[in-house]
């Protein structure tokens, strides 16, 4: 049967997400089966989700939006087929009907389903966001957005406007992929454990885990600029796309209300500085990440109403220039 993450809880009430399937590389190397190429790949996405968003800010702050071109579908989640109930991604009809969203510009798809119906006859795991798209052999690469960046973080660097960028640099990835697992459990995937928790104690236990996390951040950006020291890396990329949507959704819709990121000096300034390295507020649809979760979770939010607040200007002035880069 086909199923979204809103199904996907435990006998324990517990939100339990599963891998995502499609786990190709693309390589520098000429030779190999996706070797990078300017103008081969394309990124669906939708503006909505986190996962999905971090994958364009790289394409955004590498400088690789000529190479890799990238559709967003709409962001309510609609049926995907006559023929079961299915609730997914679709794209618009036409590129007039949805500000911010797109047809599908190469296969003609109606919904995110078909792509992956296209890749795979016999898939049966979720239709999700970020798919990166080889147009040369018409298949899905990768849809997992974690291994997706580290591609565009280094295999197109011949062809990336910012190719002198490392956010993996050799020296800190040791460092980086222990903080991304802490903030991976505890934040990233923590909200969404609040919020499609089925009964209390999954859901108390995972507020607990996501404000030990947000704590843990105050306190290491009380000391430097980034998460993992004075220079941006790919854990505050990771880190900006769950909290940029904090108090306009999770606060609210996934009930994570013991504090507001407002109420996080360092947490707060710091996501303003992310926000403010050029492209990165390109990435951020704020309209797009309300309709979706307050419209596409009737379970949470039957009516479908969205909070009108707090309309935060991510663009206002931070004190982060007082740490040395
Ligand atoms: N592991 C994936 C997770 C992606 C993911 O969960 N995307 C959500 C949107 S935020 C999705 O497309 N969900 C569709 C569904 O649950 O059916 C990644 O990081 O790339």
């Amino acid at each position: 049967m086909a199923r979204s993450a809103v199904d996907e809880t435990s006998d324990s009430g517990a939100f339990m997400r599963t891998a995502s399937t499609f786990r190709n590389f693309i390589s520098q190397d000429p030779s190999s089966q996706f070797p990078a190429e300017s103008g081969r790949y394309h990124l669906y996405i939708s503006y909505a989700c986190p996962w999905a968003s971090r994958c364009l800010a790289y394409l955004k702050i590498k400088g690789l939006d000529k190479a890799i071109s990238f559709t967003s579908v709409k962001p309510i989640w609609e049926r995907t087929k006559e023929s079961d109930e299915h609730m997914g991604w679709v794209f618009p009809t036409s590129a007039t009907e949805e500000p911010g969203a797109e047809p599908d510009p190469l296969n003609g798809a109606k919904n995110i389903r078909q792509l992956y119906e296209l890749a795979s006859t016999n898939y049966s795991g979720k239709y999700t966001v970020p798919v990166l798209w080889d147009k040369k052999l018409k298949t899905i690469v990768s849809n997992e957005s974690s291994e997706i960046i580290r591609m565009f973080n280094t295999e197109f660097n011949d062809i990336a406007q910012n190719a002198a960028l490392d956010l993996y640099p050799p020296q800190l990835q040791a460092q980086i992929n222990e903080t991304n697992e802490w903030i991976y459990n505890a934040i990233n995937n923590g909200v969404y454990r609040c919020g499609f928790a089925r009964k209390q104690g999954p859901y108390e236990e995972a507020v607990k885990e996501l404000y030990e996390g947000l704590d843990r951040c105050e306190e290491i950006l009380g000391k430097q600029r980034y998460i993992c020291g004075n220079t941006l890396t790919e854990a505050d990329i990771r880190l900006f796309v769950t909290i940029i949507r904090f108090d306009e959704v999770y606060a609210v819709h996934f009930k994570c209300n013991k504090k507001l990121l407002r109420e996080f000096p360092n947490l707060f300034n710091y996501t303003k500085d992310i926000y403010q390295v050029p492209g990165m507020s390109s990435t951020v649809n704020m309209e797009h990440i309300k309709r979706h979760y307050y419209g596409s979770h009737p379970s949470i939010n039957p009516f479908g109403i969205i909070p009108l607040g707090p309309n935060i200007d991510f663009s206002s002035p931070h004190d982060r220039e007082r740490f040395s880069v």
